[in-house]
């Protein structure tokens, strides 16, 4: 018989409730038995519903109070040496500090957070293990066995959940002198004998083992890794039965690694590596399982069911009912939780869509055609098969205009007509400004004060016009303020955007969003991505009412900012029935009519960021330069319809430049806002060595922390760039946005950075 599985759960719940508690007790407003509590709830709720919906094979451990890739650092006791952690098990306070830093307060030092990045190519972000040569591993963490138990005291026997050896080393990185990170293998595979002993030991059946690595071009050395490491985890627990699950990807030249290995059962991605079944099959050896990833643990839409089950008989048809498992592609992470939250999606969109619970059903339901005959499941699957079909003919989804118009873009609208240096040029009479002009990336913070109006205005509590006056006196505040300290390029701070992705969506036709469908992004941070179901365009300007009103309060210009399309594409759920770049072009289309209004209205400066230009490379290289064209095309087609003396800005959120350099030089931005203050200005290296044409401004104030960075200090990031980039092409500005950060701290660190500015200044 086949077997209903799923890999990993949402874990915020479904108001949230795992951020609320998690943010109270950061300030110390309740215990830590009462956040473990809530944690506890919010574990047994998802064991009870996965149950309740059908599911066997139910995870473990996949729940975490921060990230899972942290929880494995702690049961390695992988902790560096600045956190001056001396405990036998890794106490919550250390827990947090790798994961916020300590920020000095209290009389404690000041000590950094392990550093942040995405998981994958998804908009999920770990925080990263950080190895010294010396590094040593040792059980630290009871948590996997922990919540295995907690599970079985409450009637669940799980499968639980590991990250893969081979993958967590592989996601960390090497501090001191550079050496192997598979030269620490043999240290930490003692560790996970021993917590796949305690797993046996306690009574686990399987084991679910992590190892999404096998999806990325891996090197020989590596890929030689997977046989020996797991031979010794099979021998170590022999009655344990283990599953590799790999995901996000098709294994390819893996393949045949991933089948010698020594383990019970193999997980593979069957929605992002649709093609690899027929060569699974024919590679899985005579006694592995195999879970198929038939539902997609990424997207929000509903399976369409008759393709799925066609999948299923494939391999039924080679290796038997009897070794197969229907599960999700991936961790259900990645979507939200349920879609009966949702009241104010009307029914036809709905019909289409599945969230993390409604694909526990559809999971079920697979299960049960292939078990007990599709007559079992007749009604459901011509349910299903109406709303596929619904979906395909829909006139919502197909809108001949949109069509028409991306199909008649030309050459020229992807062109400015002028090139950079006489653009420069133009600019410069016409704008004024100062050698490094000083700026900010566009938002400014986000007090409570600001959510409770917008949640108050959502609510009805207070009308239109009384939440328009409120946002119109935060822009009047945040502009009056940047005239005070000197700034010379304002921006209006973005006050009535709920988040830079989700405020366009809410506007866009084409575009649905929800009111309860949080994903977790990093921490007890959440995202609410915003449904791309149909063809995209603009009904009315978007942001002008606001840029408009901002830029008649000063005589300086005033910067308009707007979300490009491809991280609009980036971190929304997009639809699966046209290629990306379609899509992607649409919305480009969208902003660029945004930007020609924006022009219009007497916008001498317009912003459009791209923060997830380079988070959408796809996994494997060679399939980087398809990618690149079709984004940089789209950023080209939002921006290149304006004047030649309209300044085009862009803005992304990382520093690793050196293999897409060539892209962003193609976008053609005349001015480029960079993360760089962590990495200390190495980025300005890359701007070096490709001798980047246009106008820089390399972060000098990281926002990611409270502290305020001192005039000094940004003064001499200035310098250090200026022999980097020419000092007239140079811009002086924050890493990013402001809008996680409190008034107080910005307050102090722009003006020292206005100053820095100034003095640097002096000295061309
Ligand atoms: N992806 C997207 N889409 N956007 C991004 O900015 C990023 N940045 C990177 C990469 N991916 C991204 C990740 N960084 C937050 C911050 C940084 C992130 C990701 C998320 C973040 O702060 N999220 C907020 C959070 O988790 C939610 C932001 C939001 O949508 O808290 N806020 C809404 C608003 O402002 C809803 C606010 C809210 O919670 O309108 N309201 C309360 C409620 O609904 C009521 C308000 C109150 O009384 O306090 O309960
Ligand atoms: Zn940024």
């Amino acid at each position: 018989m086949a077997i209903a599985s799923v890999l990993g759960f949402p874990r915020i719940g479904s108001r949230r409730e795992l951020k609320k508690a998690v943010e109270v007790f950061w300030k110390g407003e309740v215990t830590e038995d009462q956040l473990q509590r809530t944690a506890q709830d919010l574990r047994h709720a998802n064991w009870r519903l996965q149950r309740e919906h059908g599911i066997e094979h139910i995870p473990a451990n996949d729940f975490s109070l921060y990230d899972q890739v942290l929880d494995t650092t702690a049961m390695l006791g992988a902790i560096p040496e600045r956190f001056s952690w001396r405990g036998n098990t890794v106490d919550l306070d250390t827990y947090f500090a790798m994961a916020r830093g300590n920020s000095g307060a209290a009389g404690e030092a000041d000590i950094a957070p392990l550093e942040m990045t995405k998981w994958f190519d998804t908009n999920y972000h770990y925080l990263v293990p950080e190895f010294t040569s010396a590094q040593n591993f040792r059980l630290a963490s009871q948590k996997p066995i922990e919540e295995f138990e907690e599970a079985k005291q409450a009637g669940v026997l799980t499968r639980p959940v590991l990250i893969g050896p081979l993958t967590y080393l592989l996601l960390g990185k090497c501090l001191g002198e550079p050496f192997d990170r598979l030269s620490l293998l043999d240290r930490v595979l003692p560790v996970y004998e021993q917590v796949l002993q305690a797993f046996s030991a306690a009574g686990a059946q399987w084991i679910q083992i992590d190892e999404p690595a096998l999806v990325l071009d891996l090197e020989e050395e590596v890929r030689s890794a997977f046989q020996p490491a797991y031979e010794r985890l099979s021998a170590s627990a022999p009655e344990l039965s283990i599953l590799v699950a790999t995901y996000f990807g098709e294994l390819a030249e893996n393949l045949e690694t991933a089948c010698r290995l020594p383990i019970a059962g193999l997980h593979v991605d069957l929605v992002h590596g649709a093609g690899q079944l027929e060569a699974v099959l024919s590679t899985l050896p005579g006694a592995m399982h195999l879970s198929l990833g038939l539902v997609d643990g990424r997207n929000i839409w509903r399976t369409d069911l008759d393709k799925a089950l066609s999948l299923a008989r494939q391999a039924e048809l080679r290796i038997g009912p009897d070794r197969m498992l229907i599960a999700p592609s991936c961790s259900l992470l990645h979507c939200p939780l349920d879609l009966d939250l949702e009241e104010t999606l009307d029914g036809e969109l709905r019909s289409w869509l599945a969230f993390a619970t409604q694909k526990l059903d559809e999971i079920a339901l697979l299960t049960r055609a292939l078990n007990e005959g599709e007559a079992t499941v007749a009604q459901e699957l011509a349910a299903n098969r109406e709303a596929m079909a619904s979906r395909g003919k829909s006139r919502r989804v197909h809108q001949p205009e949109v069509r028409s118009r991306t199909a008649a873009v030309t050459l020229e609208m992807l062109r400015r007509p002028l090139s950079y240096a006489e653009r420069a040029r133009l600019q410069r009479e016409k704008l004024k400004l100062p050698l490094l002009p000083t700026t900010t990336i566009g938002s400014f913070p986000q007090t409570r004060e600001v959510r409770r109006a917008r949640a108050d205005f959502k609510a009805g509590r207070i009308d239109t016009a009384e939440y328009e006056q409120f946002i119109q006196r935060q822009i009047e505040e945040t502009v009056r303020f940047q005239e005070e300290i000197g700034l010379d390029v304002l921006v209006h701070g973005e006050a009535e955007r709920n988040d830079m992705v989700e405020y366009f969506g809410e506007q866009l036709e084409g575009f649905a969003f929800t009111r309860h469908g949080w994903v977790q992004s990093y921490g007890s941070r959440c995202v609410k991505p915003p449904i791309i179901y149909g063809d995209v365009s603009r009904p009315r300007p978007m942001t002008v009412q606001w840029l408009k009103y901002a830029q008649a309060l000063s005589p300086k210009p005033v910067k308009g900012m707007l979300t490009g399309p491809v991280t609009i594409l980036q971190w929304s759920f997009v639809r699966n029935d046209q290629p990306y770049e379609t899509t992607c072009r649409q919305i480009a289309l969208a902003i660029r009519d945004e930007v020609a209004d924006l022009e219009a209205a007497g916008i001498s400066m317009i912003q459009i960021d791209e923060a997830a230009l380079r988070e959408g490379l796809p996994l494997r290289k060679r399939d980087w330069a398809a990618y690149l064209e079709w984004a940089v095309e789209s950023f080209r087609l939002a921006s290149s319809g304006v004047r030649n003396d309209t300044q085009i800005h862009t803005h992304m959120c990382y520093s690793e430049f050196h293999d897409i350099f060539q892209a962003i030089t193609e976008m053609d931005a005349d001015v480029i806002s960079i993360e760089s203050s962590r990495s200390r200005m190495e980025l300005l290296q890359s701007f070096e060595d490709f001798d980047y044409p246009n106008e820089i401004g390399p972060g000098i104030y990281d926002i990611h922390s409270p502290r305020v960075p001192s005039r000094e200090e940004m003064a001499s990031l200035l310098r250090l760039a200026s022999h980097a980039v020419k000092p007239e092409r140079l811009w002086a500005n924050p890493d990013c946005g402001l809008k996680t950060r409190g008034w107080p701290e910005v307050r102090e660190s722009l003006a020292n950075m206005v100053h820095a500015a100034q003095e640097v200044r002096a000295e061309f």
